[in-house]
């Protein structure tokens, strides 16, 4: 099934929707908010309706995190795992969702990546009333287009708590063979409980992109991490991918950390890039690829070099030691072979990435550009998008139907890796919904068609950007 053909599908089936019973009408929260699209001049597509194919129940709870030998921290979790549960579901079909709150604070829960109707988006305030504690929340959305996706927490600070999971939209026909398949979460560990930065955690972070400029020290801000995680697993206790000799492994790498981009190789094997942000691009085959949070990445790998291997990812730029899984052949011993990073390693960059069904409707000249700047307020810890900080940020404002083209010039000498709700945007030849934006005057352009009406947000997807204002609404007007 290619992009496209399931995105002509989607309006197709939107066409058909009409005004169904949206699950909204079970929700305790929402009567009378101002989240039921009246914020919004151009009505958000109502929830499919009739029954769902899959219904599921998820319960954000406070749990034990126990990513290694001697180490635990309790925080707060789906269904107690971290990371949480990994959801799959048939491409197209409807799957339903209960979330039970017994965190002590209100919640939500976004599907990142995933184009669903405005009302089930999960961004508190914007999309819906957060979930208060001991209360509950029915999501509902139509699974498509297949891809490698996350799902976690949109309230405040709690993505980087452990609310965070893998969500994998099946593909019916998949451009790519392969005989096994793991997700991959690449994470940060938090040995506490998150909270704002300020001027006083100053610290080395990252500042390349996926093209791997790399750069010097730089005064940028990152909670203090005990570690990089593969999969929840601290270095010391990496976790086992087993293989076969002569299997290809399809890997879906999914960067779920709140603050780094990690750079990621296995050792003795190259990786064929197959999947950029869950959607299908030509094969492309590399040593390594860069990606910043909120970005994904699926990747075939030929088993046809036994023995024990490293699977490695490095935070860009930063200076803490490498997160690690192992890759093992079945049959052979458990020392794994060393792994040097080489330096003239072939490095994935967006150039390389070219969508097999690029977007339709972003041909030729926009109907609408936006040129933004990104940067750090001079004065206080905020981090701006065109010298504002969000909440107290003027919406950007489409009309339904529109091509937009967004621009932006990054100000400041850090990173943003820059997440669109709601949509997927064409980036390049590539079709994706984060992309990193350079520091030191990276600019990137990516261009989008308005049709998924609401109120979305934008926003770079380092959490600690997010809450110090890096954020705007699309938000739909007649
Ligand atoms: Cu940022």
């Amino acid at each position: 099934m290619s992009g496209r053909s399931s995105l002509d599908r989607r309006r197709l089936l939107r066409a058909l929707g009409g005004a169904g019973v949206s699950a909204l009408a079970g929700c305790s929260s929402l009567g009378g908010s101002p989240f039921d699209g009246s914020a919004s001049t151009s009505t958000p597509r109502p929830a499919p309706s009739g029954p769902a194919d899959t219904t599921a129940t998820l319960r954000a709870t406070a749990g034990t995190v126990e990513p290694g030998p001697g180490e635990s921290t309790e925080n707060w979790l789906f269904d107690g795992e971290f990371p949480g549960p990994e959801l799959r579901m048939a491409e197209g079909e409807v799957f339903e969702l209960e979330l039970t709150n017994d965190l002590p604070e209100g919640t939500t829960i976004h599907w990142h990546g995933v184009p669903v109707t405005n009302g089930m988006d999960g961004v508190p305030d914007v999309t819906q009333a957060p979930v208060e504690p001991g209360g509950s929340f029915t999501y509902r959305f139509r699974a498509e287009p297949p891809g490698t996706y996350f799902y976690h927490s949109h309230a405040g600070l709690q993505l980087d708590r452990g609310l965070l999971a893998p969500l994998v939209i099946e593909e019916s026909d998949p451009h790519v063979a392969y005989d096994r398949e793991y997700t991959v979460v690449v994470d940060d560990y938090l040995d506490r409980a998150p909270r704002p930065l300020s001027a006083a955690d100053s610290d080395r972070g990252p500042g390349g992109g996926p093209g791997g400029t790399g750069g010097g020290p730089m005064a940028t801000r990152r909670p203090p991490y005990a570690g990089p995680l593969v999969d929840g697993r601290l270095p010391d206790d990496p976790r086992t991918f087993g293989v076969r000799d002569g299997e290809r492994v399809r890997f879906r790498f999914v960067n779920a950390s709140s603050a780094t981009a990690f750079r990621v190789r296995i050792a003795g094997h190259p990786l064929t890039v197959t999947h950029a942000d869950g959607q299908p691009v030509e094969p492309v085959t590399v040593d390594s690829f860069g990606f910043g949070s909120g970005e994904r990445y699926d990747a075939v790998v030929e088993a046809g070099n036994p023995g024990t291997w490293e699977l490695r990812a490095d935070a860009i730029d930063g200076d803490e030691p490498p997160g690690r899984a192992i890759m093992s052949y079945e049959g052979t011993g458990a020392s794994e072979s060393p792994t040097a990073p080489s330096s003239d390693d072939r490095r994935l960059s967006y150039d390389d990435l070219r969508a097999l069904s690029p977007l339709d409707g972003v041909g030729g000249s926009p109907d609408r550009t936006f040129d933004l700047t990104l940067s750090a307020g001079r004065r206080s810890n905020r981090w701006l998008i065109d010298g504002e900080a969000y909440p107290d940020a003027d919406p950007l404002e489409v009309r339904e139907g529109e091509h937009v083209r967004v621009r932006m010039t990054n100000r400041s000498p850090v990173i943003h890796p820059m997440h669109l709700h709601g949509h997927f945007f064409r980036v390049g030849d590539a079709v994706k919904d984060t992309v990193v934006v350079p520091g030191h005057m990276g600019q990137v352009t990516f261009d989008f068609v308005a049709d998924n009406p609401g109120n979305w947000l934008f926003h770079c997807h380092n959490l600690y950007h997010l809450d110090a204002g890096m954020a705007r609404v699309v938000r739909y007007v007649q």
